[in-house]
């Protein structure tokens, strides 16, 4: 089996190539990913039966090749961060819905089988007290350019299944946390600013909820889909971690040894969504898959301590997002 993943070399997609490295001893892998700010090419080096291919998925004539070359495509590559896409959205547009037409057409012509990565941001946010999760059923109601473009990206996948009936499945999953995420994002901001001496930084009120999953349980529903999966169907991917940022950052700095309440409050996020929550019943009662890594304090401990342990691989990226948080007055 060869598997074209997109966006490898990205936080999800690299964690991906690693799993399918170790439990499809049959799979070769190329990853073709734009290493703009947010790939690094040092999440997947030296792995056996990979090959990257640096490049974006805005190529038609490039995406044509590698997925006439391919038995399945897993589509990660985005642009995946909301702060960045309300500065400038225009990569967004490129990347996320160019990038995923242009895969759809070499999926169409090739007849390879896709899976298309998704996130629960396309349905908006529910308020603090709404008994209510995410459905597949769910309408879409993205807030922010980013969910907006992902919000478009499933919509043109869903269309070329009804219309060119190609081989697809969609997965949207919630807040994902683990190794290898880029510095820009909540948790891993927070771990490096207080390895720098800085106190994390809380939008808003803070009490905005994310349904957190650990990024090895997102990669095997993931392969739950591929394997078992209706294709043409829409899985919802969680875990049942709803917290609060303000849980969250006390919980990291009560675990990096500080004062829980030793941080500041910033300016909100225009826009910001207020909460999340998935029900993974569909995927569940279909798939069989059940999260393992369900105890989030034991993630986040283990997350701090590979910050603490692999500084070579974020310390490059670290004064240029904090550089563009200032400029946000974030
Ligand atoms: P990331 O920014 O760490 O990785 C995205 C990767 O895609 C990067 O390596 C980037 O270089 C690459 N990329 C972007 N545009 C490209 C293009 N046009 N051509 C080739 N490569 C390109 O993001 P992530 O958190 O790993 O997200 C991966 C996918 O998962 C995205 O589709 C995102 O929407 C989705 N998702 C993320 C989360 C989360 O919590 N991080 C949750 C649900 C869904
Ligand atoms: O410094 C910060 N302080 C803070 O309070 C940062 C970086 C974030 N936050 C808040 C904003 C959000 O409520 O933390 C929460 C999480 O922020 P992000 O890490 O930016 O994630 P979010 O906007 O929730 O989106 C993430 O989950 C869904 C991913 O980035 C998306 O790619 C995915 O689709």
């Amino acid at each position: 089996m060869h598997v074209l993943v997109t966006g490898g070399a990205g936080f999800i997609g690299a964690n991906f190539v690693h799993t399918t490295v170790e439990d499809y001893p049959d799979a070769t892998v190329t990853v073709i990913d734009k290493i703009g700010y947010a790939g690094n090419p040092k999440s997947i080096e030296g792995l056996d039966r990979v090959k990257l291919v640096v490049g974006s998925t805005e190529d038609r004539d490039l995406m044509d090749a590698l997925v006439g070359e391919a038995d399945l495509v897993v589509n990660f590559a985005a642009e995946s961060h909301n702060d960045n896409s309300l500065v400038d959205p225009s990569p967004f547009i490129y990347s996320n819905l160019v990038g995923t037409f242009n895969t759809l057409e070499a999926c169409r012509k090739h007849h390879v089988r896709l899976h298309h990565i998704s996130t629960d941001e396309v349905y908006g946010d529910l308020d603090l007290d709404d008994p209510r999760k995410f459905t597949p059923e769910s309408p879409y109601w993205p807030s922010s350019p980013y969910s907006a473009s992902k919000a478009g990206s499933d919509m043109l996948v869903r269309a070329w299944v009804r219309s060119f009936e190609i081989e697809a499945t969609i997965s949207n999953c919630s807040n994902n946390y683990g190794p290898y995420q880029h510095v820009e994002k909540f948790i891993p901001r927070m771990i490096t600013n207080r390895m720098d001496g800085v106190r994390p930084r809380l939008y808003g009120d803070g009490l905005n909820v994310r349904d957190w999953i650990h990024v090895l349980d997102h990669n095997m529903a993931v392969w739950a889909i591929i394997e078992k999966g209706r294709l043409g169907e829409t899985y919802l991917i969680g875990a049942n971690g709803e917290k609060n940022n303000l849980e969250i950052v006390r919980a990291l700095n009560r675990m990096m040894g500080f004062d829980e309440d030793d941080f500041d409050w910033v300016k909100d996020r225009p826009g910001h969504d207020r909460r999340y929550a998935i029900d993974p019943t569909k995927l569940m009662e279909e798939t069989g898959w059940a999260p393992k890594f369900t105890d989030l304090d034991k993630g986040l401990k283990d997350t701090i301590e590979w910050y603490q342990a692999n500084e070579a691989w974020w310390r490059p990226a670290k004064e240029e997002t904090e550089k563009k948080y200032a400029a946000q007055g974030h």
